[in-house]
């Protein structure tokens, strides 16, 4: 058990915000554990993992109008996108590759996220590609709002968007294309990096010269902000003002939650070879669900027979997911040459 404290939370949240919050992290650990027993079952070819992101990911889902702003997530985003509203089997149903995964058709590697229905944007795997995407979605809110074609205050519309990446993806030219655009335009925009230290097996001082990603949000013209990604509340707390400022004309954030995988990068490589034991142990201790855990058990909030009806409902949501999924049926080989997500119109 973690004895880090976490941030007060400047924003009050409810006691039954702060269980759904703990909820969404336990379940995402739970289903991307399984993720891990299915690979090296031989059951699935390929997992990519949210463990160690969880805090980042919830706090920011959280601060945001789930289902309705416009997030374009990154493959490492599996808490984000079940706490944004796709479940469990729709993960499982990627992971095996068969009919009804309703991120590709069983096409696209696993945790490519998207759902129409849930503003979620179908990513690429090409890293930061996702954020000039997302300037030009922020500019078509901002544009929508100045032409009166939607109220600014209308919460049933897109009012801001969200993508994430990792710090390793900064180094593209396309993340600097997203954030300048963002900047000149003023645009309803958060860019949360979560950084883990690592891209792949190439650690962050040999991609960039400086400490904090978010230092270089003033070259932007944006406001940056650097915050403790394995603390939910404290994420929660810089990117709720980051959507208050996005929400008030008050133009983009970039958000860097310093973070860790705890896993490898993938199931395909073995970190053994880039980084020590004791740096993940270390980093271990700092583990964002036993630090919240401890944070609500000190609360009040939450008690051991909570704990233990979490753990078994997470248990059933992720047998259950994991038994339909891998009982569907493999799409047909002639459905490869038909249409993703829709059969074109004549
Ligand atoms: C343009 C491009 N270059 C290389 C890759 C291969 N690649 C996939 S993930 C990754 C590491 C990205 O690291 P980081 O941005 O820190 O994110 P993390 O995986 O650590 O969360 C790389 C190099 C890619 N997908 N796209
Ligand atoms: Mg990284």
């Amino acid at each position: 058990m973690s004895t880090e404290t976490l941030a007060l939370p400047r924003t009050q949240l409810s006691e039954e915000t702060l269980l759904e919050m703990y909820w969404m992290m336990l379940l995402s650990r739970r289903v991307d554990e399984r993720a891990w027993v299915l690979h090296r079952q031989g059951k699935i070819t390929f997992h990519v993992s949210a463990i160690g992101h969880e805090a980042a990911q919830i706090g920011a889902a959280f601060a945001i109008n789930r289902g309705v702003d416009y997030v374009n997530p990154y493959y490492r985003d599996l808490a984000l996108s079940l706490a944004i509203g796709t479940t469990a089997l729709d993960f499982m149903l990627g992971l095996f590759a068969k009919v009804g995964d309703p991120f590709s058709g069983g096409r696209q590697m696993p945790s490519h996220f998207n759902s129409h229905r849930l503003n979620i944007i179908s990513g690429s795997s090409v890293v930061a590609s996702q954020v000039p995407q997302t300037s030009g979605l922020a500019f078509a809110i901002k544009y929508r709002q100045t032409q009166g074609m939607v109220d600014p205050k209308d919460t049933s519309q897109p009012r801001l968007a969200l993508t994430c990446l990792g710090e390793g993806s900064t180094s593209q030219g396309d993340w600097h294309e997203g954030l300048n655009w963002a900047g000149v335009h003023h645009l309803p925009m958060i860019c949360l990096v979560q950084n883990n230290v690592y891209a792949i097996s190439v650690p962050i001082q040999s991609q960039m010269a400086v400490k904090n990603v978010a230092d270089r949000a003033s070259a932007y013209g944006i406001v940056g902000v650097t915050v403790d990604g394995n603390d939910v509340l404290a994420m929660y707390d810089v990117m709720k003002e980051a959507a208050e400022r996005a929400y008030n004309g008050g133009g983009a954030t970039l958000v860097e939650a310093k973070t860790y995988r705890m896993t490898p990068h993938s199931s395909d490589d073995d970190d053994r070879s880039y980084r020590t034991r004791e740096e993940v142990e270390e980093w271990k201790k700092k583990d964002p669900i036993s630090r919240f855990q401890s944070y609500l058990q000190a609360e009040g909030i939450l008690t051991q027979a909570l704990i233990d009806d979490y753990e078994a409902r997470a248990r059933d949501e992720v047998d259950a997911a994991h038994k339909t999924a891998e009982a569907a049926p493999s799409p047909a080989p002639e459905d490869t040459l038909g249409d993703v997500y829709a059969p074109l119109e004549d």
